[in-house]
């Protein structure tokens, strides 16, 4: 068969689909779009998924275009567990020491005060995600960054690339984003290589179809 597709990915996107992290149906999205599918990253919650998550994000900010950083940002709450788990990773498979930091989404009045945890945030910034659809959750978490002019984002990881339009824009969702902040973002897998897998498998002749319809309306070429 034509398409193509590597191995690390067909082999996260099968465990994806085995332990009900990928999922096929009838989901609406944060956008207020309905989906044919859902990348559900909560559902990574064994010992195997989370090594094999920490390892494709490690692969990913050795081997892209992600510039050097210091610090790995995890935006709360599904951030915090993926910049943690992959800061062991860097360090174990890559020799790689980079700090860790996450935010609070409610400030703390006592203690140590304030909605920041984990390295001062200075320095070259790599904000760690799960789903990238239209942009907004990130969006969201760029802004916190403002209040840091010590802080420099330089480049974004995701799981998962809907490779969908971003807000008001015929542009992707990454391009519209890329091209607004100037640093490159990169995903494990985008849909493509979701649609690519079935195909491959076979099977899923109806799966491909309602998820490439979903593409004519929301999707980028
Ligand atoms: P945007 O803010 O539109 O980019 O959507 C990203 C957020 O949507 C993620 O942080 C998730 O909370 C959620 N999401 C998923 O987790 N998986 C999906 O497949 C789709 C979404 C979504 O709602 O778009």
């Amino acid at each position: 068969k034509e398409v193509e597709l590597d191995k690390t990915k067909q082999q996260f996107i099968e465990s994806a689909i085995d332990n009900g992290v990928l999922l096929f149906g009838q989901f609406t999205l944060k956008s207020g779009r309905i989906s044919p599918y859902f990348f559900n990253a909560g559902r990574l919650y064994t010992s195997s998924l989370l090594a094999a998550t920490a390892e494709a994000y490690a692969t990913l900010l050795t081997s892209s275009r992600i510039p050097e950083f210091d610090i790995l940002f995890g935006p709360a709450y599904k951030g915090i567990s993926l910049a943690a788990i992959t800061a062991v990773e860097l360090y174990r498979s890559h020799g790689r020491n980079v700090g860790f930091a996450y935010n609070r989404k409610e400030a703390k009045d006592h203690g140590e005060g304030g909605n920041l945890v984990g390295a001062p945030l200075k320095g070259r910034i790599v904000i760690i995600d799960d789903v990238l659809t239209r942009g907004t959750a990130i969006r969201e978490s760029l802004e916190m960054f403002s209040n840091h002019p010590e802080a420099k984002v330089v480049g974004v990881v995701q799981l998962v690339d809907r490779q969908e339009k971003g807000q008001g824009t015929n542009l992707s969702a990454v391009q519209q984003l890329e091209e607004e902040y100037g640093f490159p973002i990169e995903p494990i897998i985008g849909v493509g290589d979701i649609i690519g897998y079935l195909k491959i498998k076979g099977g899923w002749e109806k799966e491909v179809e309602s998820i490439e319809l979903y593409r004519e309306e929301y999707g980028v070429k």
